[in-house]
């Protein structure tokens, strides 16, 4: 099943098409990708060929959830890879050259601070929660497809979007994961119902973000489909624009150089009252067994 990964890296590497892209590092690009994860034995799809951080990208799946857009929940959780949009910004408005602990320690220390440097804008757990309509109401999109999961389950309007187009223009950054589809099987057979999760991605870091997103997105189905008394079935991940950035060549030259290891188990510990109520300590994994992690830098 990682091989779907390293395929992607090396056609990538063979015929990927060379662009500089919006940050200026460059990329080699191809457009249409797909993956599929079959989850239903417990698989949790963490890579091996890197180590990745699934804790790290768990909680920044449980921060999209709660709704926040400010990097300091996520900072408080020791998360940090949202900081550089904000950093960027600040060093930019005032002309001074604050070091990233530096920032991120006033971002934790200092409330105002935060509220007017720490904001990504209205970026996903907006969208998902708290999408403000035209009537001036705000729909909870997630709310809404657990609701209809457990009404009516064979429903083909179970999504969330982020992509919300009047306010794209406030975002740190557009949303790359943009819609989630759900989709419910064996509804009238014997056992519980097996829940499938389709994510569409516009744009894809397959270097240092989609390891993040392919687990954090598995985590996600495991959390909705306990919530709906269902089982998890397939993640089912496509890109659009999936690209290398130049600078992570050595790493997709490592990874394709490893040979991929079984991926782990997840078991969530405990059933918690709703969506809005899990933890990280919640997420047990078990087996994951990754060869060493790969530094590269991130794309701003
Ligand atoms: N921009 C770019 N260029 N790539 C992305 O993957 C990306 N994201 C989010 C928003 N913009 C993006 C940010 N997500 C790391 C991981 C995910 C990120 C940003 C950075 C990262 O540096 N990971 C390292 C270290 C992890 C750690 O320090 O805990 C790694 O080795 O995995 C895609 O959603």
């Amino acid at each position: 099943p990682e091989h779907q990964y390293l395929d992607i890296i090396r056609h990538l590497l063979e015929k990927g098409d060379k662009r500089i892209d919006r940050t200026g590092v460059g990329t080699l690009s191809m457009f249409g990708a797909m993956m599929r994860f079959d989850l239903s034995d417990g698989t949790f799809p963490v890579y091996s060929t890197k180590k990745v951080f699934w804790k790290t990208a768990v909680k920044e799946m449980l921060w999209f959830l709660t709704g926040q857009t400010n990097i300091q929940s996520l900072l408080r959780e020791n998360v940090r890879i949202w900081t550089d949009w904000p950093l960027a910004t600040y060093r930019k408005a005032t002309g001074t050259q604050i070091s990233q602990e530096e920032f991120e320690a006033k971002i934790l220390a200092d409330d105002d601070f935060a509220r007017q440097w720490g904001d990504l804008g209205p970026v996903y757990g907006k969208q998902w929660r708290r999408w403000l309509g035209a009537d001036g109401k705000e729909y909870d999109q997630v709310a809404d497809v657990i609701e209809t999961l457990r009404k009516n389950p064979s429903s083909r309007r179970m999504l969330f979007h982020a992509w919300n187009v009047p306010e794209l223009g406030q975002m740190a950054l557009h949303p790359c994961h943009m819609t989630y589809q759900f989709y419910a099987a064996n509804l009238n057979g014997e056992g519980q119902p097996r829940l499938s999760l389709m994510v569409n991605q516009r744009s894809c870091d397959i270097g240092l973000g989609n390891p993040f997103n392919i687990c954090q997105q598995a985590a996600l189905l495991a959390m909705v489909a306990q919530q709906v008394d269902m089982v998890p079935g397939e993640l089912i991940w496509v890109g659009g624009d999936t690209h290398l950035y130049l600078d992570h060549q050595h790493l997709a030259e490592t990874v394709l150089e490893r040979e991929p290891r079984p991926f782990p188990k997840l078991r969530l510990t405990r059933r918690p009252a709703s969506i809005d109520d899990y933890r990280i300590e919640d997420f047990e994994v078990t087996g994951y067994d990754p060869y060493p992690a790969i530094e590269a830098p991130v794309a701003v």
